[in-house]
Formats: structure tokens, C-alpha cells, sequence
């Protein structure tokens, strides 16, 4: 299966609804429909990268892409004080969508070490 065929893939196609807050031509960022915070958006890049262990040396803009989304939409949810950003990768590391997303948690403290 392709990223693309995934949730996620019908949600940059607008096949399936969702909060979209962000969108570009590399990456999208809309709420999380079970959210584990009072803040929680993902961020998707639009090309299917199925996880992080699949990406490819030249995939390292789009990964930088993210990471500069992730700040521009967690400054625009007005986590001011503070936020986690997560990336969950193959089963050991609870990823149930198999298309590379970044969860921006915020809006109460943060435990870690993490469950
Ligand atoms: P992960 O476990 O890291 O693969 O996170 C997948 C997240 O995707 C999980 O927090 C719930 C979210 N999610 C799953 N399906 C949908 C959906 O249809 N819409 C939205 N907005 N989020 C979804």
C-alpha cells in the first residue's frame, strides 16, 4: 500500500473532510480527529512518504518543510509557552497512519518520559 491510498491521502485530496488550518504546495496541517491534547494538529507532507524510516536523502527539503510548518502553525494556535512535536514511526513507535504526519501537541505541561 501506498501512502497515498491512506486517510491521509484522501484528505489532500479532499475525498474525506478534516480542519485544514495550513496548506502549500509541499505539506498540509489540519486537527487531529482524537486529540491527545488541548492543541493537536498534524502535518503531512503532500508526497506520499509512507514514515520517517522511508525517507530519502532527497526528500531532506520537504523534511525541513515540516519541521518550519510545524513552528509557523503552532505560533498561530498560540502555544506561546511551549509544545511537543512527535513523530511516530512503525509499529514499535505507535504510527497507525502509514503517511509521514508530525503531531504538534500543546496547550497543558507535557510528561516525559513519554508512555
Ligand atoms: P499515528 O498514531 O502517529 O499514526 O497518528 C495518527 C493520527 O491520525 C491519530 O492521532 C489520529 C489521526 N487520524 C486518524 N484518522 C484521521 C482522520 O480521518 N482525520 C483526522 N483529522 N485525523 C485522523
Amino acid at each position: 500500500m501506498t501512502a497515498q491510498d491512506t486517510i491521509f491521502g484522501k484528505i489532500i485530496r479532499r475525498e474525506i473532510p478534516a480542519d485544514i488550518i495550513y496548506e502549500d504546495d509541499l505539506s498540509l496541517a489540519f486537527r487531529d480527529i482524537n486529540p491527545q491534547a488541548p492543541v493537536h494538529i498534524l502535518v503531512i507532507p503532500k508526497k506520499p512518504i509512507v514514515k520517517l524510516a522511508d525517507a530519502e536523502p532527497e526528500d531532506h527539503k520537504v523534511l525541513g518543510h515540516l519541521l518550519l510548518i510545524a513552528k509557523r502553525v503552532a505560533e498561530q494556535a498560540g502555544l506561546e509557552n511551549g509544545y511537543r512535536v512527535v513523530i511516530n514511526n512503525g509499529p514499535d513507535g505507535g504510527q497507525t497512519v502509514y503517511h509521514l504526519h508530525l503531531h504538534i501537541l500543546g496547550g497543558r505541561q507535557m510528561a516525559w518520559p513519554p508512555g
